[in-house]
Order: structure tokens, then sequence, then C-alpha cells
């Protein structure tokens, strides 16, 4: 499956339909008044985090979304029927910017939330609201509040619970896929995993989810290997589990403080975060796994597991560790991250109201018909 993880669409709401400038024509029923109904609204422009959708890619492809208009009115009182509103569907975590101010506008960090981006316009009122004691034949109405149109931007950064880091050819993928159903790709040679995987894996009666981000290598920060654009997906993780293992081609003590300095270099809170350090392929250390996972956290001052995805060993202790981990009530001046509790899922629909236009009839008495922008 493609992966994207950026993408910047045009979307207008609808317009709102003009209103009806009619008179009664019925038998029987001469001179009868004005009875021009209003314009249907036009659609609003609405965006919602869902759960099946996991990239961005649909709005690479297709970056013009249009909400309907609203019909026109019509004689007899007829209201013109509304515009069918517009639902951009996202994937959870997906940051929704104005692309022209840069202003954050929504971030849907729960499945399920939804923001309304742009109002449909009113519609026009029909003439019969024109008609006055001395003016009982009005020949106007007004036209319905235009199409407004915005450039959106939309920034995915995966929403897992524990993002998994180290060097390529650590052993992240072999260890997402022995942990949960991820069918991310295993093969023997460096940046085999070229975007994150999400895995959920049930444990014990809780469920989490895991990310496997691309390996990461010394100089990432200045683009060296895949650089750092995969770890804008370790930003929303609340646990870090950083990878080292035996086949790595510099010491673990030595590549756990490059993966570190390649995320502080990315971003400086993300070095606060909680982490977890892993020792991977611990079936090629044979009986002495468990003496070296000691020694490097003796050398490194914190806790060590040993875990092996081949052998599937020290897997089930790892995660009973992490469920632990999720399960601790946090502390009240905590530091740790939530993206949810840091920024409540409450929606601040944005709107932008759209000036009224009155309607201008051109000598044959016909209304010029808003024109949509797009
Ligand atoms: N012996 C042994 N080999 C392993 C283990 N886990 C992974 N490997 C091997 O290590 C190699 C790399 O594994 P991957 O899971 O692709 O590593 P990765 O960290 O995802 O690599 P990149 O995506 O390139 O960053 C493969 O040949 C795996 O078979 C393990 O627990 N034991
Ligand atoms: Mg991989």
């Amino acid at each position: 499956m493609h992966f994207i993880d950026q993408a910047t669409i045009i979307a207008s709401s609808g317009a709102g339909g003009v209103g009806s400038r009619h008179f009664r024509r019925e038998k029987h029923v001469p001179q009868g008044g004005p009875d021009g109904g209003d314009g249907g609204r036009g659609g609003d422009v609405q965006v919602v985090a869902d759960d099946r959708s996991r990239s961005l890619l649909d709005y690479h492809y297709l970056r013009q979304y249009a909400a309907e208009p609203g019909k026109p009115g019509q004689g007899q009182n007829k209201t013109g029927r509304d515009g069918a509103g517009l639902v951009l569907q996202v994937p959870p975590g997906t940051q929704v910017y104005d692309a022209d101010s840069g202003e954050l506008l929504v971030d849907l960090c729960v499945a399920g939330q939804r923001a309304i981006l742009l109002r449909g316009g009113n519609g026009g009122w029909g003439n019969v609201h024109f008609a006055t004691a001395t003016r009982q034949a009005p020949d106007r109405a007004n036209q319905g509040q235009p199409t407004v149109t915005l450039n959106l931007r939309f920034d995915l950064k995966m929403l897992a619970d524990v993002a998994l880091v180290g060097l390529p050819n650590v052993g992240k993928s072999s260890l997402i896929r022995a942990i949960s159903a991820s069918q991310a790709v295993v093969a023997d040679y460096p940046f085999t995993t070229l975007v994150p995987n999400l895995g959920v894996v049930r444990h014990k009666g809780k469920v989490f989810t895991v990310a496997d981000i691309p390996g990461l290598i010394a100089g990432a920060a200045q683009g060296a290997g895949l650089g750092l654009r995969f770890l804008r997906h370790v930003e929303r993780c609340r646990l870090i589990a950083l990878l080292v293992s035996p086949t790595d081609e510099i010491p673990a003590p030595e590549a756990l403080a490059t993966l570190r300095a390649e995320l502080a270099a990315y971003q400086p809170g993300l070095a606060d975060r909680p982490q977890m350090v892993l020792l991977s392929k611990a079936d090629l250390l044979g009986p002495e796994a468990d003496d070296q996972a000691r020694e490097l956290a003796a050398l490194i001052g914190e806790p060590v597991m040993a875990i092996s995805a081949v052998a599937r060993t020290g897997l089930q202790l790892w995660l009973d560790a992490v469920a632990v981990h999720f399960e601790r009530p946090l502390p009240a001046a905590t530091t740790e991250f939530d993206p949810c509790a840091a920024e409540a899922p409450v929606v601040q629909p944005t709107t932008k109201p759209a000036p009224t236009r009155r309607a201008k009839f051109s000598k044959q008495g016909k209304s010029k018909m808003p024109t949509p922008r797009i």
C-alpha cells in the first residue's frame, strides 16, 4: 500500500441557491402576489477521522473538492433543495491546516472526531420576502451567499502507543510482525522499510498500537538515509522502544547515543519521551543473551530487555512491561505525552462567514446564478 502522510487540497463550500422572483399565476387569480421561494443552503465541508483509512493517498491523486450548491428557490413559495455536504475522510492523527496562513484548524486525534471547516452559503431570499404595502409586486430576490474556497493541508502524524526506533536492519519489522498481524516486509538489507507500518497488539486483554518506523542512521538530521522525514510519526507516540542488536555495525551504547541524538535533533522534546531499550536478535547470543543485556544495562545505567522476534523469546515479558507502563497512573505534574489529553478532542469548527450579495437582474429579468469557483 502506498503511504502518503501529507497532502494539499482545495475545498469549497456550496454556494447558497438564488431566491426566486416569481408571481402567482393561476386561473381566476388575477395579479397574484409574489410567491418566489428562497434558495437552498449550500453544503458544508466537514472533515472526519476515519479508523479504516491509514493514509492520505486519495488526496494525493484528487485535489479539488466541492460541496454541492443549494438549488434555486421556485414559485409557489418552494424553497430550493439544500446542497449535499462534503465529508473528507482522513486517518486519525491528521492535522488540518489552512495552507495559506499555516494556521492549525483542527487536530483529529480520535477516530470519529469531526469538524466543520466551511459552512455552506445561505440561500437567497425569494421575492415573497420583499412585498410591502406599497410594493406589492417586488421585482427582486437575493443571490445566495457565494462559495468559499480554502486551501487545506493535511498532515498525518500516526497515533501509535509505541514507536519502534533503531538502526536499519535491527529487527524492527520482524518484531512488529511477531507481536501483531502487521505484514511488514523483512529482509536482510538496510532500509527495507520505507514507510511506517502500524500494528495492533492484543496482550492479556490490553490493546495497543505499535509503529515500525524506517531505520535511522547517524546524520539523519542532515538528510542521511531516509532522513528524519518519518520521525514525525514518533512525535505522537507515548513510548519509544529503542532497539539495538548484535548485528549492528557499531557497539550498542554508541548505537543508542546515535538514535537519541537523531531524535533530539528532530525535536528536543522527544528526548524526554518515555523510552525502553531492547536488545534485539537475542537468539544470536545464545545463552549469554541475558548476561549481555545486564552488561549493557550496567553500562548505560538503564534497564535493557533481551528479545528475539525469530525465536519468539522475551516478547511476552516486554509486552507485560509495556502494559504496566500504560497502566501506571500518571503523576500529577507529568510530562508524559498524551496527544489526546494535550489537545482534548474538542472540535473547534472554523467557519468563514460568506458575505451576502444582492441578486442582480438583467433586462430579461433572469437572475444571474452564482458561479461556483471550481
Ligand atoms: N536471528 C535473528 N534474526 C533476526 C531477528 N529479527 C530480525 N532478524 C533478521 O534481521 C534482518 C533485518 O530484519 P528487519 O526486521 O527487516 O529489520 P528492520 O529493522 O525492519 O530493517 P529496516 O526496515 O531496513 O530498517 C532480517 O534478515 C531478519 O530475518 C531475530 O530476532 N533473530
Ligand atoms: Mg523494516
